[in-house]
């Protein structure tokens, strides 16, 4: 059999990146490194098992919400558009949006360049009649991306409530530039999830297999793989919790015990039950999240829940030159 063709952009910043983002978060007290670096290939397999787990209702609820949404989406935006998915790993979810919205392209952007490249030639298979394209780019440095030949509106695809990633401010910047790439009147399809009681919060973040415990610590054995370090990942326990003051989930690695950890030339101290900060994930109030997105340009066109409001589904648009909008012509 023939492989589907994708087309090919690679951005990807590679190893050095890793080292230096490493060297430079254990240098910061707290300790911290960015959960971009969750997503090697084990990563994204954890990840994906995470997705699965009964207390994670975030996945399952997104589903729901778009099987049910994405007709009238369709109804908003019309076809003829180029969809770009943005941290697309398995690209389950916008199969849903492929099927019924029919783009003329699609564009996968991640950071997780093998990951990216069989998810979208498993696309480029299953959909014959899509022009695939795979972006291999750090979306929290700069949303770089290849031009795309374009009939129609550009519509971007956020889902899973990975903007939780980002500290507010840079929430809005990402969401800025995502304004940016697709235009005045462009969309921005993306998944938020919401604040809700502090145990289910907490019991996402701790699923009793023990797979988000895993998928934190995989971060320090892909550390001790890929870079030269004296590391025991079994030395620090997962610690995750919601902080009600910050709005956020918190993920850490506490270390068990004192010790010295050697990386290269450097030696970093631990106090007996220090952390290293690993993952914050923001939950937004539907109010709180609008004026995020207002700040980045966008107006909410249309919004869905499940029936409990655990998660939302949000139709943004790009305030730009529509007829009506103050300070058009
Ligand atoms: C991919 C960032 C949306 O914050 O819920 C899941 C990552 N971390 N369990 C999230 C994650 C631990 C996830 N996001």
């Amino acid at each position: 059999m023939n492989e589907a063709a994708v087309n090919i952009y690679d951005a990807h910043p590679g190893n050095a990146d890793l080292q230096r983002e490493v060297l430079r978060g254990l240098d910061k007290s707290p300790k911290s490194i960015p959960p971009k670096f969750f997503y090697d290939r084990r990563g994204s397999e954890l990840f994906d098992a995470i997705c699965e787990q009964p207390e994670y209702y975030q996945t399952r609820t997104e589903m729901d919400i778009l099987r049910l949404c994405v007709p009238e989406l369709v109804g908003l935006i019309g076809s003829e558009c180029l969809l770009v998915e943005l941290g697309s790993g398995a690209s389950r979810k916008v199969r849903l949006l492929l099927e019924q919205l029919r783009p003329s392209g699609y564009v996968g952007v991640d950071i997780s360049r093998e990951f990216l490249l069989s998810s979208t030639r498993r696309l480029a298979t299953d959909y014959p009649w899509l022009e695939v394209h795979a972006a291999c780019v750090d979306f929290s440095h700069a949303l770089d991306i290849p031009h795309c030949e374009v009939h129609g509106s550009k519509l971007a695809f956020f889902p899973g409530s990975s903007i939780g990633n980002f500290e507010p401010d840079d929430a809005v910047r990402l969401m800025a530039d995502v304004a940016a790439l697709v235009g005045p009147g462009g969309h921005l399809l993306i998944g938020v999830d919401l604040k809700k009681d502090i145990p289910t919060l907490n019991a996402a973040y701790n699923d009793a297999a023990g797979i988000t415990e895993d998928f934190n610590r995989n971060l320090l054995w892909r550390i001790r793989h890929e870079l030269d370090c004296d590391l025991d990942p079994d030395d620090f326990s997962h610690y995750a919790f919601y902080n009600p003051i910050a709005g956020r989930i918190e993920m850490h690695l506490v270390s068990k015990e004192e010790r010295e950890l050697r990386m290269g030339e450097r030696v970093f101290h631990f106090h007996a039950g220090e952390s290293i900060h690993t993952e914050n994930s923001y939950k937004y109030t539907v109010d709180e999240f609008s004026t995020l997105a207002e700040r980045a340009g966008f107006r909410r066109q249309a919004l869905w829940m499940d029936a409990d409001r655990l998660f939302s589904v949000q139709l943004l648009m790009v305030i730009g030159n529509e007829p009506g909008h103050a300070g058009s012509p």
